[in-house]
Parts: structure tokens; C-alpha cells; sequence
């Protein structure tokens, strides 16, 4: 099995990038610097036609959307145990909270940060008050299910719901209200910050501004 992650520092592929660390893999990565357009030139249009990151080439094969990837790897490494099995009774609110995340979370994250680059300028404000109270929703939501103080968004043990999860809210962490302020998300956001896995990819991203003290 080969892997070769194209990313940016802190964008969509970090969660991937973590979770290859995570399971202790074997990969490549390449950089793709987005704030110079990289992600336009022809030669990665051919490989993520929407021009975003991430993209995984998995035995040479190009494949987008944090959120799939993250399913793909899971199931390709089950003994990482990243994700219930099938049939499990962990396995429909797993696929629940990872649909939850790519369909409401990530998408009022994007745009929030691209109101007036995916839209008319002119009506990014409303676009991007819409998208504060989606998100906000969404820390209301994980704080709730938090609150019983279970280790992981699904309870005892990691997956990759967690990865997807603590990448959005480190997103949110200059908005007016970042994640860090609902007291259960708080406490989980430190204890995930603390992974050594999630402090590799900080390390090898070159990121510094949303660590543990
Ligand atoms: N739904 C996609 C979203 C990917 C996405 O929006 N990536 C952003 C970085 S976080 C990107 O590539 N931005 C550059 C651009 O849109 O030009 C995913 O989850 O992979």
C-alpha cells in the first residue's frame, strides 16, 4: 500500500495527515502552497479537479474530501481500530457524526473563511453570519454530547470522528466564540492536543499557534 498526501499547512488534509501519524503509516507528503494557487496549476487540477486540498494518492490512485479519506484509511487499517467495525453497536453514530461533521460543520466552516471568494462579495456578511450560527450550533451540539465526560466524541475510544472534530474547531480558533470557550470541548480539546500524533503533525505542518501550554 502506497499513500502520498497533498496538503496545506493546517487546511482539510490535517486531519489526514494526523491520522496517517496516528496509525503510524508509511506515506509521502507534498506540500501544495494554496495562498500562492497551487492548487489551480493543471498538474493538481488533474489529480482534485476542484482544486482543494486534500488529495491521497493511495497506490497511485488520486482520491479528495477530508471526511472520505479519513473513512477510506479507517477501513483499509482496521487493526488501527479508527473506526467501529461493521455492525457494531459504536457503528451508526459513527456514521452519523462523521456525516454530521462533513455536511454541516465543514461546509459552514468553508464558508465562513470564503463567504466573499465562493460568493458575491457584496453578501459575505450575511453568508458568514449564517455560517457563525451553524458552527456555534455545532460546539453547542459536541459540548452537549461532551458533557457525560466521555474521553472521544463516541465514547471510550478514538476515531475518526476525533480527528475531523478537533480540526474544525482548532478553524474556529479566531472566530468571535473559538470552540475553546464551551467548557466540555475545552477539556477535550486539551486532552487531544496532548496526542503525540497530534503534536507531530503541529511539528511536521510547521503550526505553533493552537498547541497545549
Ligand atoms: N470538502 C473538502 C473541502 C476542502 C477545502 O475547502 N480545502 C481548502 C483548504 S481548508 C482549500 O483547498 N482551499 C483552497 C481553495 O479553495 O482554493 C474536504 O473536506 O476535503
Amino acid at each position: 500500500m502506497s499513500y502520498t498526501l497533498f496538503y496545506a499547512p493546517g487546511a482539510a488534509s490535517m486531519a489526514v495527515h494526523w491520522m496517517l501519524i496516528e496509525m503510524d503509516l508509511v506515506f509521502n507528503a507534498r506540500l501544495i502552497d494554496i495562498d500562492r494557487g497551487a492548487q489551480k496549476a493543471e498538474e493538481y487540477l488533474r489529480l482534485n479537479p476542484a482544486g482543494r486540498v486534500p488529495t491521497l494518492l493511495v497506490d497511485g490512485v488520486p482520491h479528495g474530501e477530508s471526511a472520505a479519506l479519513l473513512m477510506l484509511l479507517a477501513e483499509r487499517h482496521p487493526q488501527a481500530a479508527l473506526a467501529p467495525a461493521v455492525g457494531a453497536r459504536e457503528r451508526a453514530p459513527w456514521l452519523e457524526m462523521m456525516v454530521y461533521l462533513a455536511n454541516t460543520l465543514l461546509p459552514a466552516m468553508r464558508d465562513w473563511f470564503y463567504a466573499g471568494v465562493d460568493g458575491d462579495p457584496q453578501g459575505a456578511d450575511a453568508v458568514q453570519a449564517l455560517a457563525r450560527r451553524r458552527i456555534e450550533k455545532a460546539w453547542d451540539r459536541l459540548n452537549t454530547l461532551l458533557a457525560d465526560d466521555r474521553p472521544y466524541l463516541l465514547g471510550g475510544a478514538l476515531s475518526t470522528a476525533d480527528l475531523l472534530a478537533v480540526m474544525l474547531m482548532r478553524w474556529s480558533r479566531n472566530m468571535p466564540r473559538p470552540a475553546t470557550t464551551w467548557p466540555h470541548l475545552a477539556s477535550y480539546i486539551q486532552r487531544m492536543r496532548a496526542r503525540p500524533a497530534f503534536v507531530e503533525v503541529n511539528a511536521r505542518e510547521g503550526l505553533t499557534d493552537w498547541s497545549n501550554p
